[in-house]
């Protein structure tokens, strides 16, 4: 089945930055890999819109902000469970700057996210408390987008929980999974997939849509 892309559709690109790439500090298996086949797909998206992973120094999330703590914990915090990072995308370094050969010239916004001191940010549409917006929504909404086209960093973390929060906001949903590479914590990975079919949020692969 091939999907053809409308004026409508929207394509967001989830955190394609250096740190979750190989050489970064929060280093996504392959990573880097998405990055061609999203400057391609990008080309037949009239709608582009980046995300930007964006927290200050001592983050919340960062394990070296909590004493005693490792990376890859899981804490619980006021919003629940919260799994602890290396210090990554802090605002301002390289590791924050998007993967120097992505080239999206035409992207109309880029919608920076994590930039809260206490609480982390996965979603593009929400903070982890899944409450407080970023704005993305509001935007798509007034733009008249309405189908949400998803690629990037990390498949189980932030490209998870835009797809969910995209699909509980009332957009049409589609994960592009060979443009994604995930970080696989717990087999989060698998958990992702099986949580975005019981949602109905089909995922596709890149040659599928035109
Ligand atoms: C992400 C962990 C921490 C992501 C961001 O982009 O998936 N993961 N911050
Ligand atoms: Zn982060």
């Amino acid at each position: 089945m091939t999907d053809k892309i409308a004026d409508s559709d929207v394509l967001l690109v989830v955190d394609v930055q250096n740190d979750f790439c190989p050489g970064g500090n929060l280093a996504v298996p392959g990573g880097d890999e998405v990055v061609p086949t999203i400057n391609q797909l990008s080309t037949r998206f009239k709608h582009v819109v980046l995300t930007q992973d964006w927290h200050p120094t001592g983050h919340g999330s960062f394990a070296s902000a909590n004493p005693g703590r490792q990376p890859f914990e899981t804490i619980t915090v006021s919003y629940g469970p919260q799994v602890l990072w290396p210090d990554h995308c802090v605002q301002g370094t390289k590791g924050a700057e998007f993967h120097p050969a992505l080239q999206v010239p035409h992207a109309e916004l880029i919608i920076r996210k994590g930039y809260r001191r206490e609480i982390d940010s996965y979603s593009a549409f929400y903070e982890n408390d899944r409450t407080t917006p970023t704005g993305l929504a509001g935007y798509l909404r007034e733009r008249g987008l309405k189908r949400v086209f998803l690629a990037g960093l990390a498949f189980d973390f932030c490209v998870r929980y835009s797809a969910e929060d995209a699909s509980r906001l009332g957009f049409e949903v589609v994960v592009i999974e060979d443009a994604c590479r995930g970080i696989d914590i717990d087999a989060s990975v698998e958990a992702t997939r099986r949580r975005l079919s019981e949602l109905g949020i089909p995922c596709t692969g890149a040659h599928a849509i035109a």
